[in-house]
């Protein structure tokens, strides 16, 4: 809208904004003093390249990059995932068109990814992915360490149960971090035979928590001997917690997770939650942590080829005992938590 348009106190607000947005691309196009090139300029384009954006992990994920991306002076164009394979690889191309230096690919299905990436790749376009394996030697590879968290979180589960329990466990194949995860707990059940898989259910429809909530209520209800479930995502974990408190069996069940949001905090904390640990990373810091890996590659440096931010183990007895109520809070309690040493460089203002 042209600000000749509008009344004198709305055209006031305008033209201050405006000087706000110039002021902010002036000092963006500027640079940083002793980056190499292209950051020593400023106004690097890149793009955040998402097949998830709903819940509370890809929300974080997402707010992190922007904070990393907005202190390297960098454009960072946000693409929404909707779980769509065609919509993702259309809005590679429409990153190629854009004239972006880099790509970065947060989740998505290898198979139909794998060309278009390509195209970028041979565009002389920087590409990292996060939680979705590419298969190209030159393309860095982002994770949260998931065999570490899921065998904390076994490990756990049997420290709290015993050797011997009947379990459920909820799973999606076809997710790089959640292809992982499985691995752990297909070992654990082979090495650990007293630990019976009961029932399985997953979904990732949106909403994820209330359609998991529909499989595990009805799946909870046929197999009452149920007292442990492996629930590694936390949308997961929401759904069959609603589900354990419709059937009234909060108490006599303990769900093992992955991720942590604040919402999730006040969940695993209520009075009876059956929500005990979860295994996370500060997904702010992975977000920070691809934007990092990813402006490193643009300048020329290699950031390894497998970059991992590694999770800590939370249980609801921790974050009682330190009184924890945000994710703020955690990343005060346990700077392990709140930071990450991955992709750094001296010329890098580390946000995370
Ligand atoms: C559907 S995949 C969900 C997982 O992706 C991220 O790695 C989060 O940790 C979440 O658990």
């Amino acid at each position: 809208m042209l600000t000749s348009a509008l009344s004198p106190a709305w055209r006031r607000i305008a033209v201050g904004v405006g000087l706000f947005a110039a002021f902010a691309s002036a000092a963006a196009a500027s640079g940083i003093k002793g980056a190499p090139p292209p950051f020593d300029k400023g106004g690097v384009k890149i793009a955040l390249i998402n097949y998830l954006s709903a819940g509370d992990f890809f929300q974080a994920y997402e707010g992190g990059a922007q904070r990393q991306a907005r202190a390297l002076g960098i454009d960072l164009r946000v693409f929404p995932g909707k779980q769509d394979a065609a919509l993702q690889r259309d809005q590679i191309e429409q990153a190629i068109n854009l004239g972006v230096k880099g790509i970065i690919v947060n989740h998505g299905l290898p198979e139909s990814l794998k060309d278009v990436v390509q195209k970028a790749v041979n565009a002389g376009i920087k590409v990292v992915a996060f939680d979705v394996d590419l298969d190209q030697a030159q393309i860095p590879q982002i994770e949260q360490s998931d065999k570490d968290l899921a065998s904390s979180l076994l490990n756990l589960a049997i420290k709290q149960n015993g050797r011997a329990f009947k379990a459920a466990y909820v799973y999606v194949p076809g997710f790089a971090p959640l292809d992982r995860r499985d691995a752990v707990w297909q070992s654990v059940k082979k090495s650990t035979p007293g630990i019976v898989e009961k029932a399985r259910w997953g979904t990732v429809d949106n909403p994820i928590a209330t359609s998991v909530a529909a499989q595990a209520l009805a799946a909870l209800r046929a197999h009452p001997d149920i007292s442990v479930v492996f629930a590694p995502y936390d949308e997961f974990a929401r759904g069959t917690k609603l589900a354990a408190s419709e059937l009234g069996i909060g108490r006599k069940l303990k769900i093992y997770s992955a991720d942590i949001s604040t919402s999730d905090i006040r969940e695993i904390r209520e009075a009876g939650s059956p929500w005990v640990a979860t295994a996370a990373t500060n997904p702010a810091v992975v977000g920070a942590v691809s934007v990092r890996a990813l402006a490193l590659s643009i300048a020329g440096i290699n950031p390894g080829r497998h970059i991992a931010v590694k999770p800590t183990l939370i249980t609801r007895a921790d974050l009682d005992r330190l009184d924890i109520k945000t994710v703020e809070e955690l990343s005060a309690r346990l700077p392990a938590f709140g930071t990450s040493d991955a992709a750094r460089a001296a010329w890098i203002p580390v946000t995370h």
